[in-house]
């Protein structure tokens, strides 16, 4: 099996095509803004080995808010209402504000960044995002000294989410970073994957992305951003505290308790196809490992 380094964000090698097809229309790779580039979903061609298909991507989806099952935000979320919608930056700030989703995907241009997603459930997926960097959203408020973290809350709609009217979960969905981890650059907001809005079940209108955690860390729909000073509890850690931890990166050397985390199904590959090692920090070491240098690991899962 061809073995890639997964920490560019726009790896040649995957993208070349595309690259010369970006090139010929005379723009920049870093710097496509959704808004001035027309969408194309299928202008280039897909090794399946490199990048996981839009249809895997947009039909195997964990989003509880929409049912427990693969399928089922797919089926469940066609409907869900993403306009208006905004999202509120607030706690140890100077002044809070809310922007409108709309607002914050035409003032901050997304660029495609190709992350692999890897799921604690062991599989994992090679995914072409539209987004831009968290820090240039949380720059948008004079954050204080004060805060130490920063919590994600997804939107709490029972009316529209069928999966939020049982307690699978403490809702709404909830997830935490810290500050240092936040303001790095390659944690992402996520506005689209493959040069398209994104999809009601990837997250839509806005979601959180970081390649070098486990993907429940990436929060779906998210309403609101809270700077604050004490590490948040997770809706994981809340229901399973020995099982899901507050850091969450990707590392092969420690077991969730219930299964290895050695290896990976890369999905779309076929059951025969062989699982693939697991990577420390999901193969992102080199940008991300230094924000751990210190700290043990095995204690702060
Ligand atoms: N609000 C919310 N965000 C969520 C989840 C969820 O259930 N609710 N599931 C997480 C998990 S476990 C994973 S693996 C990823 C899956 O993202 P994807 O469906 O876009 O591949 O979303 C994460 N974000
Ligand atoms: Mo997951």
């Amino acid at each position: 099996m061809k073995k890639y380094k997964y920490s560019e964000i726009t790896p040649e090698q995957i993208y070349n095509k595309r690259r010369k097809f970006i090139k010929s229309i005379g723009l920049g790779v870093g710097s496509i803004s959704l808004s001035t580039f027309p969408f194309f979903g299928k202008a280039y061609s897909q090794n399946k080995t490199d990048l996981t298909t839009y249809q895997d991507i947009t039909t195997y989806n964990n989003y509880y808010e929409f049912g427990t099952g693969k399928r089922d935000p797919f089926k469940n979320s066609k409907e869900f209402k993403t306009k208006p919608w905004n999202v509120t930056i607030e706690g140890e700030v100077d002044s809070p504000i809310t922007l409108s989703a709309e607002e914050i995907i035409s003032l901050l241009p997304s660029e495609e960044r190709i992350y692999k997603l890897r799921c604690v459930e062991g599989w994992s997926m090679v995914i072409p995002w539209m987004g831009f960097s968290l820090s240039k959203l949380l720059n948008k408020v004079s954050i204080r000294n004060s805060a130490k973290f920063v919590e994600f809350e997804s939107v709490y709609d029972p009316e529209q989410m069928k999966g939020q009217r049982y307690p699978v979960l403490n809702w709404p969905y909830r997830e935490g970073l810290r500050i240092d981890e936040a303001m790095h650059p390659l944690a992402t907001v996520v506005t689209g994957l493959y040069r398209k809005p994104l999809p009601n079940q990837n997250g839509a209108p806005l979601r959180i992305f970081l390649p070098w955690k486990y993907g429940f860390k990436s929060a779906k729909a998210i309403v609101k951003i809270k700077l604050v000073k004490k590490m948040p509890t997770s809706s994981w850690m809340r229901s399973s505290p020995n099982e899901y931890g507050f850091y969450s990166n990707v590392n092969p050397n420690v077991s969730h308790p219930r299964w290895s985390q050695a290896t990976e199904r890369i999905i779309g590959e076929g059951i025969l196809s062989p699982r693939i090692e697991t990577e420390m920090f999901n193969g992102y070491g080199d940008e991300v490992a230094n924000l751990y240098s210190g700290m043990d690991l095995k204690k702060n899962f």
